[in-house]
């Protein structure tokens, strides 16, 4: 018998409770997986991805850009949402539709009625990339949830508390998993490990994480 690194993984679609308000749906987006890489290639070509700098001064790991009607930016004046692409100076990429109705769908399987995501995130982890422990808060109002959906390589998944110093817990994302995560745990602190090497039959090299938030 051989081994297989993907062994442990789900393959059906299934749900996981993290904890109140946060939910896993395993495989939710994988039979969408064509068309939401298409859009992603879509978006990057006029919003490019790209590595931005910490109000700190440091420059991220994980390559970014975004589409909607807002995109969230970092540089030397802070963290924020902004309509323009500051890379181009013109409006971000709209949302392409099979990114909203996945967003929705995932949020109503979740029990988040009517979600209206008006930016979403994309980022691109190679190997060695990674995001330290941080909350999402530079949205406007925390009882919208936000859907976070992963593609490609496998990449552990950091889900803390509400305090930083909270130990967290550690969720492998695979191809396809979507996670939800709203009400109590909308503020809690979450990040990803480095990514390791290895190769996807649909983004070879890379893990890409879409998330969707209603920023106002
Ligand atoms: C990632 N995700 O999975 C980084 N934020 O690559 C996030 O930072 C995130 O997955 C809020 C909600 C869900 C997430
Ligand atoms: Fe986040």
């Amino acid at each position: 018998m051989t081994a297989d690194l993907f062994d442990d993984l789900p393959v059906q679609p299934s749900s996981e409770t993290i904890d109140d308000g946060a939910v896993v749906l395993r495989q939710f987006a994988k039979e969408r997986e064509n068309a939401v890489m298409a859009a992603i290639q879509w978006v990057t070509e006029s919003a490019p991805l790209r590595h931005m700098q910490t109000p700190g001064g440091h420059t991220m790991s994980v390559a970014m850009s975004c589409c909607g009607e807002l995109g969230w930016v970092t540089d030397a004046r802070g963290y924020r949402y902004q309509s323009a692409d500051p890379c181009t100076g013109k409006p971000w990429p709209s949302m392409p539709d099979v990114f909203e109705r996945l967003a929705r769908e995932a949020a109503d399987a979740a029990g988040y009625r009517d979600f209206c995501p008006d930016a979403c995130l994309i980022n691109r982890y190679e190997p060695g990339a990674k995001m330290g422990l941080h909350q999402d808060k530079n949205e406007s109002d925390f009882e919208q949830p936000i859907v976070s959906v992963s593609l490609g390589l496998p990449q552990v998944f950091q889900f803390g508390g509400l305090k930083r110093n909270e130990r967290p817990v550690n969720i492998t994302l695979a191809h396809g998993d979507v996670v939800v995560w709203g009400g109590p745990s909308r503020l809690r602190y979450h990040g990803v490990l480095r990514l390791k090497t290895g190769s996807h039959p649909l983004t070879g090299a890379c893990r890409y994480n879409l998330t969707f938030r209603r920023a106002r």
